[in-house]
């Protein structure tokens, strides 16, 4: 059966919870496995939580600013807890002022994140083609500690330079 299993969190020392809140209900509603950890989560519980809770998927919230800062590492952290497969993807206001698009998209996106999301994307398509990714995945993540060795799952592929690897480009 396939995994549907996701994290939820916003990162760092932010404290903004109304996104946090419509997100877990929204993607409640909409048959994923929610596990939400709320505001002010470090990337460590991140990860401690998916392994934990055996998730399919990280989605971060970012809406402070420190979102690049906050954000270094998690997909090396969780290579070593041995979630080689494991989707992330932010969202928020992940940079401070007025940066383009595809320029902070690119930056997450060279980070490990397999979908980044802006204000006034489509939440409804970005759900949409997450379950499709979820359920198409024929590996799921491997939950052992310490690494597994590469498998070839379904991350790996969405990272591929052939394959860009962000929702706002349009996978
Ligand atoms: C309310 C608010 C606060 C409240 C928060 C109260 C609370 N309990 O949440 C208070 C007053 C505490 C606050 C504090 C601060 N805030 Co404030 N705040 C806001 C405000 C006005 C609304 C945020 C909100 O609730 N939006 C509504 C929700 C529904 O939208 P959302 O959070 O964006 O989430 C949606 C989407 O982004 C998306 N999404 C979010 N995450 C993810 C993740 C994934 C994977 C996906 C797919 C989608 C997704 O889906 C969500 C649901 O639709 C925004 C401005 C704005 N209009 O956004 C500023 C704003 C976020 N705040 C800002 C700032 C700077 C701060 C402070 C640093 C100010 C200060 N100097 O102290 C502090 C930070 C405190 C902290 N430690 O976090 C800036 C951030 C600037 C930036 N990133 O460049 C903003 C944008 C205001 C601005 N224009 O300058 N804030």
């Amino acid at each position: 059966m396939s995994n549907l299993t996701i994290i939820l969190g916003v990162i760092g020392s932010d404290c903004h919870s109304v996104g946090n809140k419509i997100l877990d209900a929204f993607f409640t509603e909409r048959g994923f496995q929610v596990v939400n950890l709320g505001v002010m989560v470090s990337p460590e519980e991140f990860v401690a939580a998916a392994a934990e809770h055996h998730a399919a998927a990280i989605l971060v919230s970012s809406l402070y600013g420190h979102g690049e800062l906050d954000c270094a590492g998690l997909r090396d952290r969780c290579t070593h807890r041995g979630l080689d497969g494991i989707l992330l993807g932010i969202g928020g206001n992940l940079v401070v002022g007025k940066t383009p698009r595809e320029v902070v998209q690119e930056k997450f996106r060279a980070m490990g994140f397999d979908y980044v999301f802006f204000p006034g994307d489509d939440l409804e398509e970005f759900a949409r083609r997450l379950r499709e990714d979820l359920l198409k995945a024929e590996c799921h993540v491997t939950h052992v500690s310490p690494p597994a060795p590469h498998d070839g799952c379904l991350g790996d592929e969405l990272r591929s330079a052939s394959a860009p690897a962000t929702f706002a480009a349009g996978r």
